[in-house]
């Protein structure tokens, strides 16, 4: 089905788009690969670059997932949904333009659940946003949210290809986030600003 094929890869070019490079580029600061964690995920926008940046990162790391995934959602079967998201997420984390070295993927996958699952994409960032503001570092959040977040589609009696699907995005964010858990382990993460 080439609308399927065209989705799956125009999901991946769409993920794979540096939002977080080019929003601090565009807005004169410096890049976020520079600084910080050195991540171009929002929190590290956040902190190089400023709240406004950061929160234009989010907004389209976000979109960088929900929007190709809806329009999957829309024309396709469940399991071709679910490997549209898993294309646009591995876009962010494995991006072309950035010779393959991108961010964590935790704003794009949840921009990804959204689409299948709104009650786990509330879940998500509800753990996220909670343990992000009482602990001061987003790693934290974004691994008990990100990590929990196949429990909450299963909960949600999500089709099993996106469960499967999420199981595997899951893994990938936990294991982005190695440097943080050693971080984390001596005390020496970094904090969200
Ligand atoms: O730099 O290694 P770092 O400390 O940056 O970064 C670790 C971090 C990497 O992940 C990110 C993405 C952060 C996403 C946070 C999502 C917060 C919950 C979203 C709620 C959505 C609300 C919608 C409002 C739209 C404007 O783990």
């Amino acid at each position: 089905d080439w609308r399927f094929l065209g989705l799956v890869f125009g999901a991946y070019l769409i993920g794979a788009i540096p939002s977080g490079v080019l929003v601090s580029r565009l807005g004169g600061k410096s890049d976020p690969r520079l600084g910080g964690s050195g991540n171009i995920g929002a929190t590290n926008v956040l902190r190089v670059s400023g709240r406004l940046a950061g929160a234009l990162t989010l907004a389209l790391d976000l979109a960088k997932g929900a929007g190709p995934t809806l329009a999957a959602a829309l024309l396709l079967a469940p399991w071709q949904t679910a490997l549209v998201g898993v294309a646009a997420f591995a876009g962010h984390i494995f991006p072309v333009y950035l010779h393959f070295r991108g961010g964590k993927g935790v704003a794009t996958a949840l921009g990804v659940w959204l689409i299948w699952s709104p009650a786990s994409f509330l879940a998500v960032a509800a753990i996220i946003v909670f343990l992000a503001w009482r602990t001061g570092q987003m790693s934290v959040g974004s691994l008990a949210g990100c990590g929990s977040a196949p429990l909450w589609l299963l909960i949600d009696h999500c089709p099993a290809a996106m469960l499967w699907a999420a199981v595997v995005m899951s893994g990938l964010i936990v294991w982005r986030h190695k440097d943080n858990i050693v971080r984390l382990r001596s005390g020496m993460e970094n904090k969200l600003k």
